[in-house]
């Protein structure tokens, strides 16, 4: 947690920023949730790879556009990534979570909207990639069961409520299934590569569950206008034994 002269810390390092080369901030969420990262390693950051061959899901998402959505848009938010952190050391010794989770309070402002939409690139990739399998799709099982069922409507309903929420992103962004700081569940959208984990909620993070990339260049070659068409076909790729394990492992 944040005590309060570790936030004056923080705020006396960026205050210096103007005139001293300036550190990455103390981060006041080292990540106690360490159980749900996706990703430790420090910089340089690299693309991972796609955990399935580039034609595993289709025909719901095509080879090709998975091809040039991983290869080229992913791998441009990792170098970019790379570069906005290329000066500031400390902040390449952090998983890029924790720079995210720290967006607000100690990432250094000169590079603030840099990391927030290529560190936020980089990790909302990273988990995209992975809650998706071939032949995924159908129903969650166990606690995140559960826990979809509480929404109105239970399952299907969450379904609605995300695929309703995808089609209202005005632009570029993405929907979000999120766990909330007491472990509830909460559907959300967020403008271009902003990511939940940058949020908080009673001064604690919010952690991205399962987030869909509705940003034209996901779906534009198979799709292009007919968002609702995308949304519906991705669920059949849903990796819900990933999202339900993340889920489970909940501090
Ligand atoms: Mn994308």
């Amino acid at each position: 947690m944040m005590t309060r002269r570790r936030a004056l810390q923080t705020t006396a390092l960026l205050t210096a920023a103007a005139t001293a080369p300036v550190a990455f901030g103390q981060p006041d969420v080292v990540p106690k949730q360490k159980q749900t990262l996706i990703s430790t390693a420090p910089a340089p950051f690299k693309l991972p790879p796609l955990p399935y061959a580039v034609d595993a899901l289709e025909p719901h998402l095509d080879a090709r556009t998975m091809e040039i959505h991983h290869d080229r848009h992913h791998q441009a938010y990792v170098d970019n990534l790379n570069k906005a952190v290329a000066e500031f050391p400390e902040m390449g010794k952090e998983p890029v979570e924790v720079l995210l989770m720290n967006l607000n309070s100690a990432v250094p402002e000169k590079v603030r909207a840099a990391i927030r939409n290529h560190g936020g690139g980089h990790y909302n990739h990273s988990l995209f990639w992975q809650t998706m399998k071939k032949d995924g799709g159908g129903e969650p099982k166990g606690e995140l069961k559960k826990s979809l069922d509480k929404f109105d409507g239970g399952f299907d309903g969450f379904k609605k409520a995300f695929g309703d929420m995808a089609g209202k992103v005005f632009g570029s962004g993405w929907v979000w299934l999120v766990m909330m700081p007491d472990k509830s569940l909460g559907v959300t959208a967020r403008p271009n590569q902003d990511s939940p984990i940058s949020d908080k909620s009673g001064g604690k993070t919010i952690v991205p569950l399962l987030g869909l990339d509705v940003w034209e260049h996901a779906y534009y070659l198979k799709y292009q206008n007919k968002r609702a068409d995308y949304v519906a076909a991705w669920w059949n790729v849903v990796n819900w034994d990933f999202v339900a394990e993340r889920f489970a492992r909940r501090g």
